[in-house]
């Protein structure tokens, strides 16, 4: 059986890409210039229909396959879907389990916590949106022989990935949700993904609908004190 496995490839160095080395006053405005564009994200409930070019969302997908991985496995799989059919089924589906999340599913201290974000079980953004991406966790890959491979860091890996996709749909100008409906199980039927695949973030990318209103809460950040300290 280990045999017939194809053996791992081998270990080559190659010279790190040329780095910028840019001088101390620039990095420093680099730094800051990326807070700030990041720090204009914001998570949109409400959304246009306008379509987004394939271009792009590939072009962004290949920006979250960057990402470092465990052993490098790249553990993640993205379903993107943007016809209205699957859109209006993955709708039903994840309205069907908020309701029963807000109708007592959720302990008190989770709705209280939500509370300043007004989120409720209604859905409409899954339908309007032109895109929705199923991010999709490889707990464990496949041989040729149908042998299971054990993925490392998981979790933190897809987790990674997550992010610098919200980054660069974000850099393209584009607007976000990472919506979890709890339990997302239904996606795997809906996307045709495999069992040893588990779906952890309905990632729902567009425009803003003209005059979009967000949360004043979910922008409010903790302050750098609150969220790392130096040990020197
Ligand atoms: N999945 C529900 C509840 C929800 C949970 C968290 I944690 C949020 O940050 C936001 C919502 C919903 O999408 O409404």
């Amino acid at each position: 059986m280990t045999a017939t496995r194809p053996a791992p490839p081998p270990f080559v160095l190659e010279p790190l890409p040329p780095s910028p080395n840019y001088a101390p006053a620039e990095m420093a405005e680099r730094a800051r210039d990326f807070h700030a564009q990041m720090a204009r994200r914001r998570s949109v409930r409400s959304f246009d229909s306008r379509a987004v070019q394939r271009e792009v969302i590939a072009s962004c997908l290949l920006a979250a396959g960057t990402a470092p991985s465990g052993a490098n496995q790249q553990p993640w799989f993205f379903s993107v879907i943007t016809d209205a059919d699957r859109k209006r089924r993955i709708r039903l589906a994840a309205e069907a389990e908020e309701r029963d999340f807000y109708a007592g599913r959720a302990p008190q201290a989770w709705l209280d916590a939500l509370a300043p974000l007004g989120t409720d079980p209604d859905k409409p953004f899954l339908e309007e949106a032109p895109v929705l991406i199923t991010i999709f966790a490889q707990k464990y890959g496949l041989h040729a022989d149908g042998q299971r491979v054990p993925h490392y860091y998981v979790p933190e890996s897809v987790g990674i990935a997550t992010g610098f996709l919200i980054a660069a749909l974000h850099h393209a100008g584009l607007a976000t949700l990472t919506h979890t409906p709890s339990p997302m199980g239904f996606l795997n039927a809906l996307c045709g993904r495999p069992a040893a695949e588990k779906p952890v973030v309905l990632l729902v990318v567009g425009y803003p609908k003209p005059g979009c209103q967000v949360p004043v809460q979910g922008g409010v950040k903790k302050p750098l004190a609150d969220i790392a300290a130096w040990l020197d």
